[in-house]
């Protein structure tokens, strides 16, 4: 459906005009530099262009005081030094004759955005902005903010298009206060906002940006608060503040539109932010949020100041809203003990509020021995930002083999249906050991199979799904695994679910990782073969990806994912369709799903559009995790995480 890029040249006029080591940083060429980086990957070639209109004053004083609004309008007309004299008034505020005419045009692509997005013009979209917002107040410009964008389009979305429950996510490394304070007693908007606190030594040097503000009033519960207290967190804290605290809450809130205050201030290399992930982790945050709402996400830039590294990010997130799969995280995926303790007590404290963190939070998680500290400021960024992607993208994004003749029907037009099949005396080869692959139908499936593999492999085909005789399933699985560790997988992870038993002869090597959801009991019986049982209701499902499959998924690091719905795996389809999506952050969206033959082909065509890029079908109001969902999980996570660290959701900081 299409990703709009909302710009207009002119916000590059504001820039700093008297010496100010503070507002320095945030220049034209901040703007510049990603929309030329957006165009030399062609990205902007495959948005929608959206040219930013201004926002009307009516629009603006839906968040800020018309008195405001006239002292910013009149900024227009003085000079440099009465300019120079209001900034002081305020905090991180320099001021210039264009300011107001870019952070109308700044807010009005907000809006735009967001217009485009609920009239169904576009899927998602990126406002390309500056000044940004995050930091404005009713009443007051700060932090380079004037007007607050991603705040005025929140409220145009809730009175214009009648919208009732709004996920803000703010990743950039400062705390949009601004936002808290205008929506802090509001339950229709749901705030989210990691950022640089250090126990409050960073600016903007608020009590409220700890943990504990969560709201008021009818709000309690709204605002999410998580203080970063070290610098130099990294890939693997950012996907686990996401995995056990945003998107638990997201999915219960189940929002109908995203709107993310889109910093990259929080990119390795940012002066401000001092922190170490790298630009694809912003691909892969872009893609955990797109199973949200159905996929409609509106991002508005806010800060960034690393030229560079702003660039790569902003190329990161625009290619996920695309569609593109993300590109593997790079380095070790381990959180480090600080984030633990700011997730965890950002967990209790919104446990009173959030039925999916009650059940887990009732019995506290074992004191951990010491993680790994954090690796302090930000080193050099330039062996993560300079190395270029060595492998081309797969000029086929996703292939299916399936033989059902109406399955045309629903497929969208970029998939392809793929005829070939290996050859016949090496599909025989590979079938031999296997009774059940005796049959002529079985040997058929399994050589379209090995065929749309070797397409994978080789580079060729990005994500496939392929049929099987539900008889033939466990053999063709095998089959599958085997020739994708022979044919160049390094470490493959297999999803399983429903009766699918691990190949006994597979071995504990570290090459793959078996995870079985069947419906027996929960069982670690090695850390590389993995079983729990089927949860029966969504929140039991939901936290059964969040809290076990997707950790140990990015713990794992595969390079290949099969993903099989065997005999009995009695899934939904939209619970199918949201399993695909987000193992599709793994392995640069290499994922090769196995369905069993006389599988709707509905099931087929929504399996297809996710692995494809398209957004899964949003879940609607979750129910609980049941208690034996709860239990299998926690048992499963003290057996694990000592092994698989991404598990981890927090380390308790022992009371003073
Ligand atoms: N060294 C945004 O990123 N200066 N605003 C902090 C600490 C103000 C940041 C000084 C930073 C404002 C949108
Ligand atoms: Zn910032």
């Amino acid at each position: 459906m299409g990703t709009a890029l909302v710009y207009h040249e002119d916000m590059t006029a504001t820039r700093l005009l008297w010496d100010d080591p503070e507002c320095e940083i945030e220049r034209p060429e901040r703007l510049t530099a990603a929309l030329d980086r957006l165009r030399q990957r062609g990205l902007e070639q495959r948005c929608l262009l959206l040219s930013a209109r201004e926002a009307s004053e009516e629009e603006l004083g839906l968040v800020h005081s018309p008195e405001y609004v006239s002292l910013v309008r009149e900024t227009q007309v003085l000079g440099k030094e009465e300019l120079q004299a209001l900034s002081g008034q305020f905090d991180a505020i320099c001021f210039h004759p264009s300011t107001f005419h870019c952070a109308r045009l700044a807010a009005g692509a907000g809006l735009q955005l967001v217009d485009a997005v609920l009239t169904g013009a576009v899927q998602n979209g990126l406002a390309l902005v500056r000044p940004p917002g995050h930091h404005s107040q009713r009443a007051a410009a700060n932090g380079f903010c004037v007007f607050n964008n991603v705040a005025i389009a929140a409220a145009h979305a809730k009175q214009k298009h009648g919208l009732h429950r709004i996920l803000v996510v703010d990743w950039d490394v400062h705390h949009g206060q601004g936002i808290q304070y205008l929506f802090e007693d509001d339950p229709s908007i749901l705030y989210f906002s990691w950022h640089r606190y250090e126990h409050g030594r960073f600016w903007p040097f608020l009590r409220e940006s700890d943990a504990d503000a969560v709201g008021r009033g009818q709000g309690l519960g709204f605002t999410v608060n998580l203080p970063w207290n070290q610098v130099g967190m990294g890939n693997a804290d950012y996907v686990a503040a996401f995995l056990h605290l945003l998107l638990p809450l997201a999915f219960e809130f189940d929002p109908e539109l995203v709107l993310v205050s889109a910093g990259f201030d929080s990119a390795i290399g940012d002066p401000e932010g001092q922190m170490q992930a790298t630009p694809e982790c912003f691909a892969h945050l872009t893609q955990l949020l797109q199973v949200l709402a159905g996929g409609r996400v509106c991002a508005m830039l806010e800060g960034g100041y690393h030229l560079e590294s702003l660039a790569e990010s902003v190329c990161m997130t625009v290619q996920t809203l695309l569609g593109d799969p993300a590109p593997p995280l790079s380095g070790s995926m381990v959180p480090c003990q600080s984030a633990l303790e700011s997730i965890q007590s950002a967990r209790a404290a919104q446990a009173p509020h959030w039925k999916s963190l009650q059940l887990q939070e009732e019995r506290p998680p074992p004191l951990l021995p010491g993680g790994p500290v954090c690796k302090g400021a930000a080193s050099a960024p330039s062996s993560l930002l300079d190395q270029p992607c060595l492998c081309p993208a797969p000029s086929v994004r996703t292939a299916v083999a399936l033989t059902a003749p109406d399955i045309t029907l629903v497929l969208p037009p970029d998939v392809i249906q793929q005829e070939g099949s290996a050859l016949r005396e090496e599909t025989e080869a590979w079938a031999r050991p296997h009774e059940s692959l005796a049959r002529e139908e079985a040997l058929a499936a399994l050589g379209k199979l090995l065929y749309l593999l070797d397409g994978m492999l080789d580079g060729q085909v990005n994500s496939g799904i392929a049929a099987t005789p539900a008889s033939a399933a466990a053999a063709t699985l095998d089959v599958a695994i085997r020739r994708g560790l022979s044919h160049g997988a390094q470490r493959l992870l297999c999803v399983a679910l429903g009766q699918l038993d691990r190949p006994p002869d597979l071995a504990h090597d570290g090459r793959s990782l078996w995870l079985n959801i069947r419906g027996k009991e929960a069982a670690a019986l090695s850390m590389f073969h993995v079983s729990t049982p089927l949860p029966a209701m969504t929140g039991g499902f939901l936290s059964c990806i969040l809290g076990l499959v997707l950790p140990l998924a990015y713990s794992f690091q595969p390079d290949l994912v099969l993903v099989a719905l065997g005999p009995g795996h009695g899934l939904q389809g939209r619970h199918a369709a949201l399993l695909a999506a987000m193992l599709r952050g793994l392995a640069g969206g290499r994922v090769l799903a196995l369905l069993e033959e006389d599988s709707t082909p509905q099931l087929a065509g929504i399996l297809a559009r996710v692995l494809n890029g398209e957004a899964p079908p949003s879940l609607g109001a979750s129910s609980v995790a049941s208690p034996e969902d709860v239990r299998a999980l926690m048992y499963l996570r003290g057996q694990l995480e000592p092994q698989w660290k991404m598990l981890q959701v927090g380390a308790f900081t022992p009371q003073k």
